[in-house]
């Protein structure tokens, strides 16, 4: 009995020293800010495209990454637009619009939502919504 209750404090020690380890290694990262800051290729290999809607499923982002939309400026542009603007595909003003093909968007806390209003892509499904935390 008395070895059994041994190694169950060990077994806590074991736990408390990684969880330690663990605050330490995110107050290393939490601190620096800037240097935690992730960068993002939306679309992956395929760039901003009209599949890109889903791309963020799955993904954690923060306040502070960076996305980087690749796509032809013939093609596609990138609209950063609001709930309204979303929703129904349209450039209420204050959008900001980029389209240089390889266009760097610093993610807000909260949603970021993104359009293509080229040819209608919007309409069929060329809009995305990045949740930041
Ligand atoms: C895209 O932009 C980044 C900086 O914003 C730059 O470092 C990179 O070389 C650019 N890539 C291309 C293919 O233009
Ligand atoms: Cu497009």
């Amino acid at each position: 009995m008395a070895r059994r209750g041994r190694g169950i404090a060990s077994q806590g020690a074991a736990v408390v020293a990684a969880a330690a380890f663990a605050v330490a290694c995110c107050c290393i990262a939490g601190c620096s800010g800037v240097a935690s800051a992730a960068t993002y290729t939306v679309g992956d290999g395929s760039g901003w495209s009209l599949g890109s809607a889903s791309w963020p499923n799955g993904k954690q982002f923060h306040a502070g990454d960076v996305l980087v939309f690749r796509y032809m400026t013939w093609m596609h542009n990138v609209v950063a637009v609001s709930e309204d603007g979303y929703n129904g595909c349209t450039t209420p003003a204050g959008s900001r619009t980029y389209a240089s093909g390889n266009d760097s968007v610093t993610l807000a806390r909260g949603d970021n939502r993104f359009i293509c209003t080229r040819y209608g892509h919007c309409y069929y499904g060329m809009r995305m919504v990045v949740n930041a935390a």
